[in-house]
């Protein structure tokens, strides 16, 4: 669509939903207000650079197929990056994982990560404009092999891994400081049992214990948050998850720590739009992992789903912008990867707009007073007004693709770029 067709659909869009008392303007305005932190695993399907062609083994999360065209190094990995943000409108972050540093070659192991290895990602950070996350990894690794990592009873597996925390904090909170925003530092391991396990109190004493051994250092809030995040099962551990949403939900509101929600990690008909007013209101902050699972935690490519808009609504109703960092977690090999990555941003973003193009305080009323046939007719009426053209014109004014021309660009980069890997 030409700009002035963009700019016409925008008018009549603004005129229909000022007749609801939306303002279009101020949506889009308040689109600032939402900072997606990209998770940096989707350009190489949780490979990370720790050795030449290393791949995602363990933890029970998979990427499935083989899609040409991965990112095989840095220099590639932040091209794909860069591409992905010339699509997106607005202004992101960038969620690392610790298997991501610039180890040039050497052998770094887990407990001997520290800044030096992603100065590299801050300098980059800086010149990009963009705040970074950041996230231990304790997969794909020997000493995870045995199912449990924090939560080992293996003291020296266990002292491995709380190193690796330690390590971790460190080098967030330098990414945090220099680039003037605070990095928020998220917790996952894979820790579980496949069958019935007899101590299921011991091994989450013990995951207690290498927690509040990780998080002794205090750093200042400006410069790091800590989050932990919870799973009901993975792969090679149905019958136990060491940090369960209970465990780590009070953990959390013990400690003080942010609540990871990931949205694969429930049990199918939870959502976790339900459950941010409910952490909320004993925890300062959440973080969530939006993803896509599809019958299981697949993480496949988010799409503008039900799911995903009742989060986004969620957060907008609730002025919960400050206090719930919103990231993404998903990873498809199986697709063109920046490509991908393009959809599932897209499409949180689109959540967050139609949220912002709510008539909340109309919707609240008829719910105060009792009018439910009206409050349904009214949310069933929303999904068909004019969004599309409010996107469009917020695409427009951001001077990124509007609508599906991103397709043409995804598909030129892939000639250019992505076919010669
Ligand atoms: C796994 C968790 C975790 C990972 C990333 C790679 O189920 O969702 O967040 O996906 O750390
Ligand atoms: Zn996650």
């Amino acid at each position: 669509m030409n700009d002035e067709n963009i700019n016409k659909m925008y008018e009549l869009a603004k005129e229909q939903y000022a007749e609801l008392g939306v303002y279009t303007d101020m949506a889009i305005a308040n689109m600032n207000r939402v900072k997606i932190s990209l998770h940096c695993w989707q350009t190489d399907d949780v490979g990370g650079f720790e050795k030449p062609d290393a791949t995602l083994s363990g933890g029970g999360i998979q990427a499935t197929g083989n899609y040409p065209g991965k990112a095989t190094t840095i220099e590639q990995m932040r091209a794909d990056l860069e591409k992905v943000m010339q699509l997106l409108p607005g202004k992101q972050r960038l969620n690392l994982h610790a298997s991501y540093g610039e180890f040039s070659g050497k052998d770094v192991d887990r407990d001997a990560v520290g800044t030096e290895h992603f100065q590299g990602w801050i300098d980059w950070a800086k010149v990009q404009g963009l705040g970074l996350d950041f996230n231990g990894t304790y997969f794909s690794h020997p000493r995870a092999n045995s199912g449990f990592t924090l939560s080992s009873k293996d003291e020296s597996t266990r002292q491995f891994w709380v190193e690796h925390m330690r390590r971790c904090r460190e080098i967030g909170a330098e990414m945090g400081k220099q680039l003037g925003t605070p990095c928020i530092h998220n917790t996952w391991v894979p820790d579980g049992s496949k069958d019935v396990p007899i101590d299921r109190n011991g091994y989450r004493a013990q995951l207690v214990k290498s927690l509040d051994e990780g998080f002794t250092k205090e750093f200042s809030k400006e410069f790091l948050k800590d989050a932990v995040e919870s799973k009901l099962f993975g792969i090679g551990a149905e019958s136990m998850t060491v940090g369960s949403h209970d465990f780590y939900l009070g953990y959390a509101i013990k400690n003080n720590k942010l609540i990871c929600l990931d949205n694969g990690h429930f049990h199918p008909t939870e959502q976790v739009g339900d459950k941010i007013s409910s952490c909320l209101h004993f925890i300062d902050e959440a973080l969530l992992h939006v993803t896509r699972p599809v019958r299981w935690d697949s993480d496949h490519v988010v799409t503008l789903n039900e799911e995903v808009q009742l989060i986004a609504s969620e957060i907008v109703r609730n002025n919960f912008f400050d206090r719930v960092n919103t990231g993404l977690d998903f990873f498809d090999a199986s697709i063109n990867r920046v490509g991908a990555y393009v959809i599932g941003t897209r499409a949180a973003q689109k959540a967050f707009l139609i949220a912002l193009l709510e008539p909340t305080s109309m919707l609240l009323n008829l719910e105060e007073e009792g009018k439910y046939f009206e409050r349904l007719a009214m949310l069933e009426e929303l999904k068909t007004k004019p969004f599309g053209a409010v996107w469009d014109y917020y695409c427009l004014m951001n001077d990124v693709p509007a609508g599906e021309e991103y397709i043409a660009e995804v598909q030129q980069y892939e000639k250019e770029v992505l076919s010669k890997r």
